[in-house]
C-alpha cells in the first residue's frame, strides 16, 4: 500500500503535467524562514485588511507562519508566507504615520486598547527586519491552463497544502480543484494568489503535503454518459491515485424526479 505521496509517480499515473513555476507569484528560490515562535510583528487584520494589528507567531511550517492577533482569541489564527506583504516589522505602522488598531473582536473594552498595546509589546520578542522577505513579482499575465497540476492551500483548513488541478481559467482567475475531493474544497482565485504553489514547493520548503483524497474522478476523455449500459462500476479502483483529472460536471436533475416534500407553510 502507498504510504507517502510522490508527485513523479502521480503525474505519470494521471498523465498530467505540472503548471510551470513561472505561472506563480512565488519565488523561484523559496525564502528562508528566520522567524521563531513567540516573535511579534505587525499584520493586516484578515477580517479588516485596512487595519494593522500586532500579531504573534504561534507556529511555523516551511516558509509559512501561523499568526494570532494580540487581543484576539485562539479561533482566528491565520497563515502567511514570510515574504507576504501582509506582514511587516513592528514600528512600520507608526513610521508611516498610522496607528496600530485592536483586532476585530478585541476581547477587552476598546478603552483599554492603549494600555493593552503597551503591555503586549513590553518585553516582547520583536521579529527582526531581516526575517521579512521581499514579496516576489507577479507574472505579467495568467499563464495557467486547464489540467495543470499545482499545490494549493485548502482554504477551509488553511494549515493544509494539497495536490490540485487547474479546472478552468477565466481572465485573471483560476479554478483550483483539489484532487480526489469531489469539488468540496475547490475555489476560484487570482492567478497571482499567494495560496497556490508549483509542484515541488512543499518538498522544497519542508512543508507537509497532503495526499489526494480517495474519490475517483475520470478524465473527460474516459467519462461515459450516466445512461450508458457500458457505464463502469461506480468505484472500481482500490488505488486512490488513478485517473485523477477534473470530473465533468454532474448532470443536473431538472424537473420532478420522485415527489418533492410538501412545502412547510
Ligand atoms: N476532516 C476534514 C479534512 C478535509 C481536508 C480536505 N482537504 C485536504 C482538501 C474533512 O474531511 O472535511
Amino acid at each position: 500500500k502507498k504510504e507517502t505521496f510522490n508527485w513523479e509517480e502521480y503525474l505519470k499515473e494521471t498523465l498530467s503535467l505540472p503548471a510551470p513555476p513561472s505561472c506563480f507569484k512565488q519565488s523561484r528560490i523559496p525564502p528562508i524562514n528566520d522567524f521563531k515562535i513567540g516573535m511579534k510583528l505587525e499584520a493586516h487584520d484578515p477580517r479588516n485588511p485596512t487595519s494593522v494589528c500586532i500579531a504573534t507567531v504561534m507556529g511555523l511550517e516551511g516558509v509559512r507562519l501561523r499568526l494570532r492577533l494580540d487581543g484576539s482569541d485562539n479561533t482566528n489564527d491565520f497563515w502567511r508566507l514570510v515574504d507576504s506583504s501582509d506582514i511587516q516589522p513592528i514600528g512600520t505602522c507608526e513610521k508611516n504615520g498610522d496607528m496600530l488598531q485592536p483586532p476585530l473582536g478585541f476581547r477587552m473594552n476598546a478603552s483599554s486598547w492603549p494600555m493593552f498595546l503597551l503591555r503586549t509589546l513590553s518585553g516582547a520578542e520583536i521579529a527582526p527586519c531581516s526575517a521579512f522577505k521581499k514579496e516576489p513579482e507577479k507574472p505579467h499575465y495568467n499563464a495557467f491552463k486547464p489540467g495543470m497540476k499545482l499545490e494549493a492551500v485548502d482554504r477551509k483548513n488553511p494549515y493544509l497544502i494539497c495536490p490540485a488541478t487547474v479546472g478552468e481559467v477565466k481572465g485573471d482567475e483560476v479554478f483550483v480543484m483539489f484532487d480526489g475531493w469531489r469539488g468540496a474544497f475547490d475555489y476560484w482565485c487570482k492567478y497571482d494568489s499567494r495560496d497556490i504553489f508549483p509542484v515541488g514547493w512543499c518538498s522544497m520548503t519542508k512543508h507537509s503535503l497532503q495526499p489526494p483524497g480517495n474519490s475517483l474522478t475520470l478524465p473527460k476523455s474516459l467519462a461515459v454518459p450516466s445512461c450508458s449500459p457500458f457505464r463502469p462500476p461506480r468505484r472500481p479502483m482500490q488505488s486512490p491515485y488513478r485517473l485523477n483529472t477534473p470530473l465533468p460536471p454532474l448532470p443536473v436533475r431538472k424537473g420532478v424526479r420522485g415527489r418533492r416534500p410538501k412545502s412547510q407553510t
